[in-house]
């Protein structure tokens, strides 16, 4: 089965950023899913439910947060 891997982010935020260097320097396929931080959706309420914060890599259904674990963890 193919990874299935999703990004939330929002696109000015330096963690994303740090975040999509290391998907793309690892050639890694993602889709890519833009938050409202006003707004969050319930997958980012449910992705991280206790800092409630982008970037969140889910991968497989697995979500991991905290840009700098998210890079070495792929
Ligand atoms: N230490 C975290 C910081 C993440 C962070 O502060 N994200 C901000 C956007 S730049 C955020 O989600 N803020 C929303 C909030 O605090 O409610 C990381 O490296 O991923």
């Amino acid at each position: 089965m193919a990874d299935h891997v999703v990004l939330l982010g929002f696109w000015p935020s330096p963690f994303g950023m740090r975040l999509r260097i290391a998907l793309a320097e690892k050639g890694v396929q993602y889709e890519y899913k833009d938050e409202d931080l006003r707004n969050k959706s319930p997958l980012l309420l449910q992705s991280n439910p206790v800092h409630k914060k982008v970037p969140v890599l889910i991968h497989n259904g697995k979500a991991v947060s905290e840009s700098l674990i998210c890079g070495k963890v792929h």
